[in-house]
């Protein structure tokens, strides 16, 4: 997929989430959706964005001042990346 797509998929997701914010019961295709832009955003593929990954993906979305109150919002564990976990709790908080 194009980032145009991933901008309109990410939007249209985000919205029909809004009201749903237990992970545990999000519908596969948007847990799906979710570990595609992940695995987008994890450009060195260790299996966590750090912060210059996340300002890298926020900047795609025009989020790129949020950077550090994001991951220190995001960052459940605090070791200053975001595993899959705290990114999914992540994107259900971002407003695109
Ligand atoms: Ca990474
Ligand atoms: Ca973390």
């Amino acid at each position: 997929m194009n980032m145009d797509d991933f901008l309109e998929l990410m939007q249209h997701q985000i919205r029909a989430n809004t009201s749903d914010r237990n992970a545990d019961s999000l519908p596969a295709a948007t847990v799906a959706f979710f570990a595609d832009a992940f695995r987008l955003f994890d450009k060195d593929q260790d299996g966590y964005l750090n912060m210059d990954e996340l300002k890298n993906a926020l900047s795609l979305v025009g989020q790129d001042g949020s950077a550090e109150n994001l991951m220190a919002a995001s960052d459940a564990n605090k070791d200053n990346k975001l595993d899959f976990d705290e990114f999914v709790e992540m994107m259900k908080d971002i407003d695109v």
